[in-house]
């Protein structure tokens, strides 16, 4: 039976999956649980809801009275999105990170370099896209931190070694490896309707090192013998081949808008310093994200944009566009 679940629902399942804390993964799947259509098609859903929230109830007590916060290191998310940076030793993580951001990884010729994650910003237009580098995977290891960066992320970037005969075989040990978790790639982003704690994350393949001697035929052997369905973006992380390409898919799949905002008093927008909001969202989470007062102070609002006539006053519910300039009224 279908479980028909609600946009209410899903938009929740996308909050929880994005939260940064044991608290708000808390809340999120109480409003999961809330959203969820009760009938015979969800029961298996509702349960497994239930057994979630009062693991993460028993997380979050045992994280205060031991001082420990749940599942370890946690960073704050920040910019339009977090697209995270995996793959085998070797493949260019480090350097990827490097070449988008100004972020200064460590990036050597030996695998296991990378140690922790690490976080930068690669901006994009007027805009910001957080990039988290991971320490590597092999069919023996996967740090649970890195697993935990993957089921949150809004995008995975899957590195593949093309400088290196073995580049296939470790990229298969990555997947083998994934695939034994609950933590899983996907062409795009869903938690299993059937098994909340099953999660997908949109993940695009790409192969590094093109600039390297016969990486163009080792790239055929991996179309022929590894065939997968992400899109993919092939790269020379080290002489920037592709990057730019790159860079403005990563930007497009964290799948948000640009708002702009101006005060009553002033004739220009704060070009300075938009506000990202996923594709849908409307005017009241905007006022949301500039502070959490508005939302309730809110009295009426003015749009300037593509979309709408210049000046043109609306509601909450008003759904946003890229671009807007929004002016609040409380
Ligand atoms: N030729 C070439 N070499 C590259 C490229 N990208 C990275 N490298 C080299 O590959 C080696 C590994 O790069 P890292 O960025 O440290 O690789 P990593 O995936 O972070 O490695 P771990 O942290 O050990 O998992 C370094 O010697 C880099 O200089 C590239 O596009 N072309
Ligand atoms: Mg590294």
């Amino acid at each position: 039976m279908p479980a028909n679940l609600t946009p209410q629902y899903h938009k929740a399942e996308q909050e929880y999956r994005r939260a940064t804390s044991p608290e708000e993964e808390l809340e999120w799947l109480q409003v999961m649980l809330r959203e969820l259509p009760k009938h015979k098609g969800t029961d298996k859903l509702n349960a497994e809801l239930k057994q979630k929230i009062s693991k993460a109830k028993r997380e979050l007590q045992q994280g205060r009275s031991t001082g420990r916060r749940g599942g370890g290191l946690r960073l704050p998310r920040q910019g339009a999105g977090r697209a995270v940076l995996i793959g085998a030793p070797n493949t260019g993580k480090s350097q990827l990170l490097g070449s988008l951001t100004r972020a200064t990884p460590e990036i050597a010729p030996y695998p296991f370099c990378t140690r922790e994650p690490q976080p930068g910003m690669m901006p994009w237009e007027d805009v910001m896209v957080q990039l988290v580098d991971t320490p590597p995977i092999t069919r023996d290891v996967l740090d649970p931190a890195t697993q935990g960066l993957i089921r949150g992320a809004d995008l995975v970037l899957l590195l593949v070694d093309l400088a290196s005969d073995d580049g296939i075989d470790d990229l298969q040990g990555v997947l083998d490896h994934l695939g034994t978790t609950r933590t899983r790639l996907g062409t795009e982003s869903y938690v299993d309707e059937q098994d909340v704690g099953l999660v997908y994350t949109q993940t695009f393949l790409v192969p590094n090192k093109i600039d390297a001697p016969d990486a163009a035929d080792r790239l055929e052997l991996l179309h022929e013998f590894c065939p997968l369905e992400f899109r993919e973006f092939v790269i020379s992380a080290l002489s920037g081949t592709g990057l730019e390409t790159l860079r403005d898919a990563i930007y497009r799949a964290m799948d948000v808008v640009r708002v702009y905002t101006k005060l009553p008093t002033q004739k220009e927008p704060d070009y300075d310093r938009p506000y990202t909001i996923r594709q849908g969202g409307t005017l009241l989470e905007v006022a949301e994200l500039i502070h959490k007062d508005f939302v309730t102070q809110l009295k009426s609002a003015r749009v300037w944009g593509s979309q709408v006539h210049d000046g043109t006053y609306v509601k909450g519910d008003y759904v946003v566009h890229d671009k807007d300039v929004i002016e609040l009224h409380i």
